[in-house]
């Protein structure tokens, strides 16, 4: 292993550290060493008056190297005992700032004597995204540097800020423009010319007032109340430990908070994620340097709430977009839903007046597909039906010009007969939004059997344009996420038959920390677009030979039960309020008579959580077994950012390594004894029973 990313050099009488750790020169194991080296030579070279410390590539140290925290090795006091020795350095030592200074980055730069900052720079302490505290003196530095709301503020939040902020909240000493490398040089002959006492972060005082005391109040009832981050609380009692204690013993604080921190599952699930998120982006086989095609232009065909939240996304980034609809009515509405959604975040002060309407001109609205002829994209984002959406791409495949890519927005329907009938099957990828489409992380981008590579790349990085996490699925039914709703979907109606309550499911599924139970999803996202989901399945002969299977969410639907918009649906509702209703239990016992089903009054909660998560679990490694997804990180990322799993628990594949996949294999087939497995909806997967028989992860295998 090389570790020659530190070096020292004595430059004209300053001397000189180069940091060189591409690609975010994140403190490693080998930077810590190299550290020690420089600094022990600036100790020891009596010729350097000042010491500088600056970052080659793009950004200074933007933080300690997350895929160094899971080693048993692991340990901060190396790190942290060379930003005492800076600190004490009786000769100045001037940070010089690039890029984003983030996390040990920042601790590093607290630790000099002197910051000074290029005007672009951005600053943050986002360990916090991590399940972390800072774990350098950043909790013992901040506060004397910027004061204790701050502190807390850009700590618990883990949000960056400007280099203005910066210097106005005494984070930094002074903004310059140049060559950052010469600025500094600059600033440590100033600092060695004026011959003045050095500032030292940990000997400043902190600043004490009703506004310390009331932050750190209100930071810690925020923090009771959210049990499953336990970084929070961890956060706060190192603050405090800044305002009562000296500054070692507030460090030892932050050191034992650290190190219990680092080891909870939490952090380990914040910190796969980190990667999995990353991760998702190379498409294995892809060249990096594919050339994408150029997007100036947007179409989209549908202005319903998909189609329209969709196109916000564009505007967003500058992109002019049209939309394509069948009537005037339903183009104006969809423009006025969307302005109204822009009016809403201005009045929250997220936007000025002047942005949304900078984002409505980017707009237009159309009733002839011509004017789709000219657009590098268009989405068609139509009614959920396969007949209507193989004419409208037949159609696109016309209109359109060539070179445009054609994406279809469909959640669960066949991408290569789509593909097939624009005629130009190469063009076509699936970019399936979540709704609401213009607020949801997730793009599940659905690679066709004849996708292009630059087609999928190019949408990648869209994706990434309009902030987005894409993760590339291949065909079948429900891509990634909706093929494992199914089986989730599926024991949920079960569960209502024989006798669970609706509030009962979604309770037990939300103390796991979903946003929301089967239940309430469903009536949120609407009880007839899932019952016509499953009616189109039953039509196409896709469903399992069950009689049973999904008759709930059908029969809700014949009765008109849609969920919220209609005010009724799994519950009755007041409002945005969910309540029981009685009715629902009635339908569920009499679809049980019907069905044979026996009814019981003894599901517990951990019935449902095992019945509802491990189906979805075992749905997940066999999308792995069949090439679906390319790994099995993809997955947690689909479930974290698209479906409202809790980042805390990693996302199912992560969880089922938790809770062991021998175990998980054992109660499937516990749950086939009890329930029958007529269907095969108890079968482990191949692949499931191989891991559990090895003793192997999931989150760790590859396909071979
Ligand atoms: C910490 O500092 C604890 C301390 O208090 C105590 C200990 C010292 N480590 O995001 P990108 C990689 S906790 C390792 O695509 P961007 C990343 O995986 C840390 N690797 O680029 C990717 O690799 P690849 C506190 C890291 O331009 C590549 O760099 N700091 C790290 O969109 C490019 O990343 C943070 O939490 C890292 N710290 O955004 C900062 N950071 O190309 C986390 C990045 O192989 N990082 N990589 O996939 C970020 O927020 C963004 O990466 C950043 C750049 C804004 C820096």
């Amino acid at each position: 292993m090389s570790i020659n990313v530190v070096s020292y050099e004595n430059c004209n009488g300053i001397g000189l550290v180069l940091i060189s750790n591409p690609p975010v020169n994140a403190i490693s194991p080998e930077v810590v060493a190299g550290l020690r080296r420089a600094l022990g030579a600036f100790e020891a070279d009596a010729e350097a008056k000042a010491l500088v410390i600056h970052c080659e590539g793009r950004t200074f140290v933007a933080g300690g190297d997350i895929a160094s925290f899971g080693s048993p090795y692991f340990d901060t006091r190396p790190f942290n005992l060379l930003l005492v020795r800076l600190d004490a350095s009786p000769r100045p030592v001037v940070a010089t700032l690039h890029g984003t200074v983030l996390g040990g980055g920042l601790e590093l730069a607290m630790a000099c004597h002197h910051r000074l900052t290029l005007p672009e720079t951005r600053f943050g302490m986002p360990e916090v995204k991590l399940g972390l505290l800072p774990g350098s003196q950043g909790t013992q530095r901040l506060p004397r540097l910027a004061g204790v709301p701050l502190t807390l503020d850009l700590i618990l939040t883990g949000r960056f800020i400007s280099a203005q902020d910066a210097l106005a909240a005494g984070i930094v000493d002074e903004i310059a423009e140049g060559d950052s490398l010469a600025l500094g040089i600059g600033a440590a002959e100033r600092l060695v010319k004026a011959n003045a006492p050095l500032r030292r972060s940990s000997t400043l005082k902190v600043a004490v007032d009703a506004a310390t005391t009331q932050a750190l109040a209100a930071a810690a009832a925020k923090a009771a109340e959210k049990p499953a981050y336990p970084a929070l609380g961890a956060i706060v009692r190192a603050v405090e430990a800044a305002v009562n204690l000296p500054f070692a013993d507030g460090e030892e604080v932050e050191a034992r908070e650290f190190e219990r921190l680092r080891l909870s599952s939490t952090s380990r699930a914040l910190r796969h994620l980190f990667f999995a998120e990353r991760a998702a982006a190379r498409i294995p086989g892809l060249p990096r340097e594919i050339r994408a095609r150029e997007v100036r232009s947007v179409g989209i065909v549908g202005a319903g709430t998909m189609g329209g939240g969709i196109a916000m996304n564009f505007a967003n980034v500058g992109v002019p977009t049209v939309l394509v609809e069948t009537t005037d009515e339903a183009l104006k509405r969809g423009l006025s839903v969307i302005r109204k959604n822009y009016e809403a975040s201005a009045a929250k002060g997220k936007l000025s007046a002047e942005e949304v309407e900078k984002r409505m001109e980017l707009l237009s609205g159309s009733l002839d597909y011509a004017s789709l002829a000219s657009s590098d994209l268009v989405i068609e984002a139509v009614f959920e039906n396969l007949q209507i959406k193989r004419e409208v791409c037949a159609r696109l495949g016309q209109v359109c010009k060539e070179e445009a890519i054609l994406a279809t927005n469909t959640s669960t329907l066949d991408l290569d007969i789509l593909a097939q009938a624009t005629g130009r099957p190469a063009d076509v990828v699936g970019m399936h939004f979540f709704s609401p489409a213009n607020v949801m992380r997730l793009l599940e981008v659905v690679r066709g059997a004849k996708t292009a590579p630059d087609v999928l790349s190019t949408v990648m990085q869209i994706a990434r344009t309009i902030g987005k996490v894409p993760v590339v699925s291949g065909v079948c039914y429900g891509f990634i996420g909706n093929r494992m709703l199914e089986p989730y979907m599926r024991e949920t109606e079960f569960l209502l038959l024989e006798g669970a309550q609706p509030q009962q499911i979604d309770t037990a599924i939300e103390s796991l920390g979903l946003a929301m139970g089967p239940c309430r999803m469903s009536d949120l996202s609407g009880v007839d677009i899932g019952a016509k989901v499953v009616n189109e399945q039953f039509e196409a002969g896709e469903l399992p030979p069950d009689p049973s299977y999904r008759v709930v969410v059908r029969k809700l639907f014949d009765l008109g039960r849609y969920g919220q918009k209609t005010e009724a649906g799994y519950y009755r509702y007041e409002g945005r309020t969910p309540l029981p209703e009685p009715v629902v239990a009635t339908v569920c016992t009499e679809l049980a008579r019907e069905h044979g089903i026996s009814r019981r009054s003894n599901i517990t909660d951990q019935e449902i959580i095992q019945r509802l998560m491990y189906p979805l679990i075992n749905e997940g490694i066999q999308i792995l077994d069949e090439g679906i997804s390319y790994r099995p990180s993809d997955i947690d990322v689909v479930w974290t950012a698209g479906y409202g799993f809790p980042d805390h628990r990693g996302g199912p594949m992560f969880m089922a390594d938790q809770i062991g996949l021998s175990e998980i294999e054992k109660t499937l087939e516990h749950y086939g004894r009890m329930r029958g497995n007529q269907f095969g909806y108890w079968t482990p997967s191949n692949l499931l029973k191989s891991l559990a028989a090895s003793g192997e992860h999931i989150v760790a295998w590859t396909k071979g």
